[in-house]
């Protein structure tokens, strides 16, 4: 299949796209660099280094041997759009992956400024996304990264489905499925909430073909195609803004920082290793759905655990000191969560769970790289 992978240099863009050439797949990457960018204004860093992305496509395509499988060009979705037409002209893709979003909630809370990027950002560039397919081919289908946070992460409706809840209404005592009530957290987890919208409409007037995919927090860094070269290695957020949460815990174990755990540490999330986020996106790519009538809705997720659970885990492998702080964010001090999976399993799916050896592989590149860790930027998150 043609696949355009919108964000395709970002830290699960990138070894999606690897995965999806891997898998025999041509792929072409757009991105502006504006997430190379944000680390210029925040004076933060990858963990780990990372190639520019002419020297990663060379690379993918040259010295591993899967040559013209890749290619890419740099502009901005939400100001060329224009360009991003000519790209669905001339590429005749399938399939388009999006994942070009600004994607720290932290960062969208900073300040007037921030709030405005990312919802002047996600929303235009998620529209433009969704016009472009309408004016060039239809029947190009549309895999979105979305986000479990779009759902709250309570239990007031039992457990978590795949996007809509199935209810009965008072008044009329009839069934009805709806999109599933959000409750974001973030201007970031709003705009998030706001492209579902986006779907419904697109996908109810001009019967696009859409998968949306709420995913949980991605952890982990390198998957086995980003391991095959230096130059393919992935990104690893560690900082206070961009940095999740048990990528910093294992960081934190590496270089002598006390676990960061906010508040009590009772908040439960759902998580998956980044390895999975490329092997769901390919499935869902794979398996395109018949009934289009309304928007496709999995849940990218692994298993749920809890933050301080998290912590004491690498406490315990480590010795690490776990330390409660002040939460920054407005946020359930505690709270239960159960997620259905079932959609991607049906495809196929098995998820990694969190094990000893895959945090072990993330504590060796922690370990490597800690010398390019800036001490200051650990607690940098705003505060809302
Ligand atoms: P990232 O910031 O590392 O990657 C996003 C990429 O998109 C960057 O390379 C950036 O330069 C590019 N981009 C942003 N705006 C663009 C624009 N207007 N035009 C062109 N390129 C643009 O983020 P990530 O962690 O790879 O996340 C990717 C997607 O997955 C996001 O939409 C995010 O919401 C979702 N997601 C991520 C996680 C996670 O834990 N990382 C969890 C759930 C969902
Ligand atoms: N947390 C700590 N200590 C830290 C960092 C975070 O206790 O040092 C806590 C937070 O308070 C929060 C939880 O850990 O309760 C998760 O925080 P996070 O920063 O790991 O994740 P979040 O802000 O929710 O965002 C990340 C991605 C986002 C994605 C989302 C999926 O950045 O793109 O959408 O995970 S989800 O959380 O399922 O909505």
């Amino acid at each position: 299949m043609k696949i355009v992978v919108l964000g395709g240099d970002g830290f699960c863009g990138w070894p999606t796209a690897l995965r999806l050439i891997k898998s025999g797949h041509r792929v072409e990457i757009i991105d502006n660099m504006s997430r190379r960018d944000i680390d210029e204004e925040l004076g933060s860093n990858s963990l780990t280094e990372i190639a520019a992305l002419n020297t990663r496509v060379d690379t993918a395509n040259q010295i591993l041997g899967w040559h013209g499988r890749l290619s890419y060009q740099a502009f901005d979705i939400t100001k060329e759009i224009t360009r991003l037409q000519n790209v669905l002209y001339n590429f005749k893709p399938d399939a388009i992956v999006h994942f070009a979003e600004q994607r720290a909630a932290p960062y969208s809370m900073i300040s007037d400024k921030h709030r405005r990027y990312t919802v002047d950002n996600n929303i235009v560039g998620t529209s433009n996304v969704l016009s472009s397919i309408v004016e060039v081919d239809p029947s190009i289908h549309l895999v979105h990264l979305g986000t479990m946070g779009v759902y709250g992460y309570s239990k007031d409706f039992g457990a978590i489905p795949e996007g809509y809840l199935d209810m009965k209404v008072n008044s009329t005592g009839q069934d009805v499925s709806v999109l599933y009530p959000t409750n974001p957290g973030s201007i970031y987890h709003m705009t998030k909430s706001l492209d579902q919208l986006l779907f419904q409409f697109y996908n109810k007037n001009w019967g696009l073909r859409i998968t949306d995919l709420h995913q949980g927090i991605v952890w982990g860094t390198q998957t086995e195609e980003t391991s095959m070269h230096e130059k393919l290695g992935n990104r690893f957020d560690y900082d206070g803004i961009y940095g999740t949460v048990l990528n910093r815990f294992i960081t934190q174990a590496a270089t002598e920082h006390p676990l960061t755990v906010y508040g009590t540490g009772g908040q439960r999330r759902a998580f998956i290793h980044i390895s999975d986020t490329a092997e769901c996106v390919k499935l869902a790519i794979e398996n395109p759905h018949e009934d289009t009538s309304r928007v496709r809705i999995f849940n990218q997720v692994a298993e749920v655990r809890g933050v301080l659970e998290l912590a004491n885990i690498l406490k315990e492998k480590y010795g690490a000191e776990v330390k409660l702080y002040d939460n920054p964010r407005k946020e359930l001090p505690e709270n239960e969560l159960e997620v259905s999976n079932e959609g991607l399993r049906s495809l196929g799916f098995e998820p990694i769970t969190l094990s000893d050896s895959l945090i072990e592989d993330c504590k060796f590149i922690a370990d490597q790289f800690g010398d390019r860790l800036k001490r200051e930027n650990v607690m940098s998150s705003p505060k809302w």
